[in-house]
């Protein structure tokens, strides 16, 4: 009988442990399907989806990391040493460390967003969540990489993949309450103001010191662990900062990839930084970079809509729906 307990307390501990190696993302619903554009050209979105609440962290990204490349080998590139030595980075490659435990979560940079990634890199860790993580491949699903380099498009049938430049600037600026953005429903900065945020400040372990209304980490505002402007904990500027939809930090932090190709080869980047100015933060600011560079400044958030399967059973059940009422 004892025997017994302490096997099934061992098999709850290994749940357990398996459950807290996978990554829960918190979602926004993005709605109001079928809005016009901005006067910018951006904007509009014919479907509800659904778009990160945060900028993917480093403990997410560090999770995805020992799940997709267990060994170390980094053969595809996704980990940046820059990530350790770099005092903005936030995860830790130790070599000798068990397989599936090489990477870890510098001290305060867990709850920061994950910088030095490529637009490939962000692309594989949406290929790896629709793949259902754990062992899920990171080459194909939202994006067939495999080695690929170039412009690479999202393949038809993707749940989770980097947001169009449409869906990230809807869920930035776009305000359906009458009156919003000054008339036409669209906010200059993604904290549901047309006037420049408040310059974030932080404490000595990143978090922002002034949340509040307006507020952005932006302007190397945010100064701490010896650095003139740094990443702060994602949501510390609070619900009041948030955009209409739920978002945080699309204003400022690090600058996010998004799925634009806008010249040659480059991704597109918005939101501005923790180091740019505030013009960067605002809705006409368009920015872009090669899809291999990788900086401090630089790191994603992710978007989804349901699987293609899902959605047809949904219409599926609403069509049986439909005939009952019609009997
Ligand atoms: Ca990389
Ligand atoms: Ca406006
Ligand atoms: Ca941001």
């Amino acid at each position: 009988m004892k025997i017994q307990s302490l096997l099934t307390l061992a098999a709850t501990s290994a749940l357990i442990t398996s459950a807290s190696a996978s990554i829960t993302m918190d979602w926004v619903n993005v709605g109001n399907p079928g809005n016009a554009a901005d006067t910018t050209g951006y904007g509009a979105v014919a479907y509800a989806y659904q778009i990160g609440k945060h900028e993917v962290t480093n403990a997410q990204y560090a999770t995805f990391l020992n799940a997709a490349d267990p060994n170390g080998e980094n053969a595809n590139g996704v980990y940046n040493a820059s990530m350790d030595s770099n005092a903005r980075g936030g995860i830790t490659y130790t070599a000798g460390a068990a397989s599936g435990a090489k990477y870890t979560i510098r001290t305060s940079m867990g709850d920061k967003p994950v910088n030095y990634v490529s637009w490939y890199d962000a692309a594989r860790f949406t290929n790896w969540m629709m793949n259902g993580q754990g062992s899920g491949s990171t080459e194909t699903g939202a994006y067939t990489l495999s080695g690929n380099t170039g412009i690479i498009t999202k393949n038809v049938g993707a749940s989770v993949y980097l947001p169009s430049e449409d869906e990230w600037y809807k869920a930035a600026y776009y305000d359906p309450t009458p009156g919003a953005g000054g008339g036409d429903n669209y906010w200059l900065y993604a904290s549901q103001s047309d006037t420049v945020p408040t310059i974030a400040s932080a404490n000595s372990t990143g978090d922002i010191t002034n949340p509040g209304a307006n507020v952005a980490n932006y302007a190397s505002g945010a100064d701490w662990n010896g650095q003139t402007g740094n990443v702060t904990t994602v949501g510390s500027a609070g619900a009041l900062a948030e955009s209409y939809f739920g978002t945080a930090d699309q204003g400022g932090n690090v600058l996010e990839w998004n799925d634009a190709v806008i010249s040659g080869s480059s991704r597109g980047l918005r939101g501005g930084s923790f180091s740019l100015d505030g013009n960067n933060l605002r809705a006409s600011d368009r920015n872009d970079n090669g899809p291999s560079s990788e900086s401090s400044r630089i790191g994603f958030r992710v978007a989804s809509v349901p699987e293609p399967t899902s959605l047809l059973l949904t219409m599926l059940a609403g069509g049986v729906m439909l005939a009952r009422r019609k009997r």
